[in-house]
């Protein structure tokens, strides 16, 4: 039981639901050296949400307001911090929620699927009872795309990974979203938008902006997403990373 005055409160809350997680076996050991990873630039950025990083999620909601079969991809630590904010943002969106894991088993799959479904999201895609396409050129077990999710998407959000599946997805005509607190990993570098932010304050933020931008003419999301350029918001969000003073 983590003392509700402890200074390191909400950070010791989500260490715990990765600790559980990962306990409950849907969350991949390395998943919780990722979490760490996460602390880390967190911590440098004062564990807040920065302006380049609000702009990036204004942008990226009207991204995937304006497409035609968006797609939230999910992996263990994503669902483990955020599965309920996810299944409201997809809903606000009118996206789908696809099950997408680097270290596939189908132990873990099953889990994550039974979540969604105790909380009533029953069109979960990429399950273990669907058949499943692959993107080419990925060399792993995350190239799985569900045939009505990520392999016809044209936008899609892929959360919490540092790898090469951004930049084939791109290759393959996608537009990819990712949220990730590291702004110099690979998927941060290749994905069209970066949100550089914690999954857990972002996803409040997106379900915020979208409620506030729904109804908004096509013609100015388009122009919201016009005028953001993720290279210059990048090299703000890295500027956001300040080694504070010792007092
Ligand atoms: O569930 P699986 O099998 O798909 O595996 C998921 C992990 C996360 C283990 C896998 O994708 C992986 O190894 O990821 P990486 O390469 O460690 O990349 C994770 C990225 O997410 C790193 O750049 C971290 O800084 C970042 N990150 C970690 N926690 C957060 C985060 N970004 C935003 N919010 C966080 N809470």
């Amino acid at each position: 039981m983590i003392p509700k005055n402890h200074p390191r409160y909400q950070s010791l809350l989500l260490r715990d639901k990765v600790k559980n997680a990962f306990k409950e076996g849907y969350l991949a050991d390395s998943g919780m050296i990722a979490h760490g990873r996460g602390e880390t630039f967190d911590y440098l950025l004062g564990e807040q949400t920065t302006t380049p990083a609000k702009e990036a999620m204004k942008a990226s909601v009207c991204k995937l307001l304006l497409a035609e079969n968006p797609v939230l991809s999910v992996n263990g630590n994503t669902t483990a911090l955020v599965i309920d904010e996810i299944i409201d943002l997809a809903k606000e969106l009118n996206a789908k929620i696809e099950i997408n894991l680097f270290y596939r088993t189908e132990e873990r799959v099953n889990i994550i699927t039974k979540m969604f479904k105790d909380r009533g999201y029953e069109d979960i895609l990429g399950g273990n009872t669907e058949e499943l396409l692959n993107i080419d050129g990925i060399k792993n077990p995350r190239s799985t795309a569900s045939p009505e999710g990520i392999y016809k998407s044209d936008v899609v959000l892929v959360p919490l990974e540092d790898g090469d599946r951004a930049e084939i997805l791109v290759e393959h005509g996608k537009e990819i979203i990712t949220i990730d607190l590291n702004p110099l990993s690979r998927t941060a570098q290749m994905s069209t938008i970066t949100i550089v932010d914690n999954i857990v304050r972002a996803i409040p933020f997106m379900i915020q902006t979208t409620k506030e931008y729904k109804n908004k003419d096509k013609k100015e999301l388009k122009l919201i997403v016009d005028n953001f350029n993720n290279k210059e918001n990048l090299k703000k969000s890295l500027n956001e990373f300040k080694i504070k003073e010792i007092k």
